[in-house]
């Protein structure tokens, strides 16, 4: 069994002598697709030596012209409008599905089941149900498995769970975190798949809200109760085909108290209908020792307030410039100052799902396996139940 390294350990491997070549089945060529392809092409040189190269086997796509553009843009072999197809060439070892929601499931479950390492685009499925068969699927196939919460692979966001790891803030009390866009508020943007429930499962919970409560797992541990509500503040827009309109049947955004296991408590919300925020990913966690605060719009910078801080008359909070070659992940890219995007986390993450897959370390705790996709989409799932009873209810795994 790979040993349980600590996070340093890891960011910091790298290769013995030759690479060994990974081959990718790359589902998805839009949003999802290109910042994997991305990853994949500079992590060689940057993660250097890596621990394993890329090859960019196939990439599939329902519209061939669309997916053959890609393939020619990112340099993959061959191409595949049916994943079946893909997932049956034995050049590739990895299946990654940057698909939309409805078509996690299916083609995950069916690559596992045919010895291919999974890695999925959060959230991992619709609803917990949905999820459980893709983690039952992983487990019982014996294959690699991971959940592209990428966030995890932000440096500050790493130095976060370090210094709680190591004991520095102390107990936690509060996780207070928001994750604000404000693309949808016209009321004329159509109905897109991320907008249909039978496709994405919900709306601003599924896709943002997933984020977050990955992270309140990642750095304040399992919640145990929660209090949500949601809202639909357009319930009908445009089909995108013209034909007419649609009811919109996720939400737009969502808000929930949490109570953790450990004893702490929090907010969370999510909201596609907060005008300037374009990718707000904040969050603040406040404890026995100090605060620490995280926005995602200032992703290399994480405030830090010590409450033993010296000299008294100057404590205040310290916004660290996570940048220096002692910072997570920073012996790989420039001196300090010289910041990296959100572009660079991807390449962190299939840097730690390439030495998972190597035997090096296992993928949790530092990323998110399908483990820690199911108990999101329990969370999820829970969220839901509490708007529609306007009670309480308890995360039960
Ligand atoms: C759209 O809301 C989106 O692309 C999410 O799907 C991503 O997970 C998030 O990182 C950025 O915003």
């Amino acid at each position: 069994m790979p040993e349980d390294v600590g996070f340093t350990t890891m960011a910091g491997a790298r290769a013995e002598g030759s690479a060994p070549e990974i081959g990718i089945g790359m589902l998805g060529y839009a949003f999802m697709g290109k910042a994997h392809s991305n990853a994949f092409k500079k992590l060689p040189y940057m993660m250097y030596p890596p621990l394993a190269v890329p090859r960019l086997a196939a990439i599939c796509g329902r519209n061939a012209a669309a997916t053959a553009e890609a393939a020619k843009r990112y340099g993959y072999e061959k191409t595949y409008s049916d994943w079946r197809e893909m997932i049956a060439d034995p050049a590739v070892q990895v299946f990654d599905n940057g698909g939309p929601n409805d078509a996690h499931a299916e083609p995950s479950i069916a690559a596992a089941a045919a010895g291919k390492h999974v890695f999925c685009e959060k959230p991992l499925a619709r609803t917990a149900a949905e999820a459980k068969s893709m983690l039952d699927a992983v487990e019982k196939a014996g294959v690699k498995h991971m959940v592209a919460f990428n966030y995890r692979f932000v440096p500050a966001i790493v130095q976060a769970r370090k210094l709680i790891e190591s004991g520095a803030l102390g107990r936690i009390f509060h996780f207070r975190a928001v994750y604000l866009q404000e693309w949808i508020i016209d009321p004329n943007f159509p109905k897109i798949w991320r907008l249909d429930a039978s496709q994405a499962g919900s709306g601003a919970l599924g896709d943002l809200g997933a984020h977050v409560i990955d992270l309140a797992r990642f750095l304040v541990g399992e919640p145990s109760r929660i209090m949500a509500m949601t809202k639909t503040f357009v319930e009908e827009r445009p089909l995108p085909d013209g034909s007419g309109k649609g009811k919109v049947d996720v939400d737009d955004a969502f808000i929930s108290l949490m109570e953790f296991q450990n004893g702490a408590i929090g907010t969370i919300e999510a909201s596609r209908f907060c005008h300037g925020r374009k990718n707000y990913n904040s969050i603040e966690i406040n404890a026995e020792h100090g605060t620490i605060r995280f926005n995602l719009e200032r992703m290399n910078e994480l405030d830090v307030f010590w409450a033993d801080d010296s000299p008294k008359e100057t404590r205040g909070f310290h916004n660290v410039l996570v940048t220096e070659s002692y910072h997570p992940y920073w012996e790989n890219w420039w001196p300090h100052g010289h910041i990296i995007g959100w572009e660079h986390t991807f390449v962190h993450e299939f840097h730690h799902f390439f030495g998972a897959i190597l035997g090096k370390w296992n993928v949790e705790p530092y990323g998110a396996s399908f483990v820690d996709g199911y108990r999101n989409a329990v969370i999820c799932d829970a969220i839901l139940a509490s708007a529609r009873s306007g009670r309480s209810v308890d995360v039960q795994y």
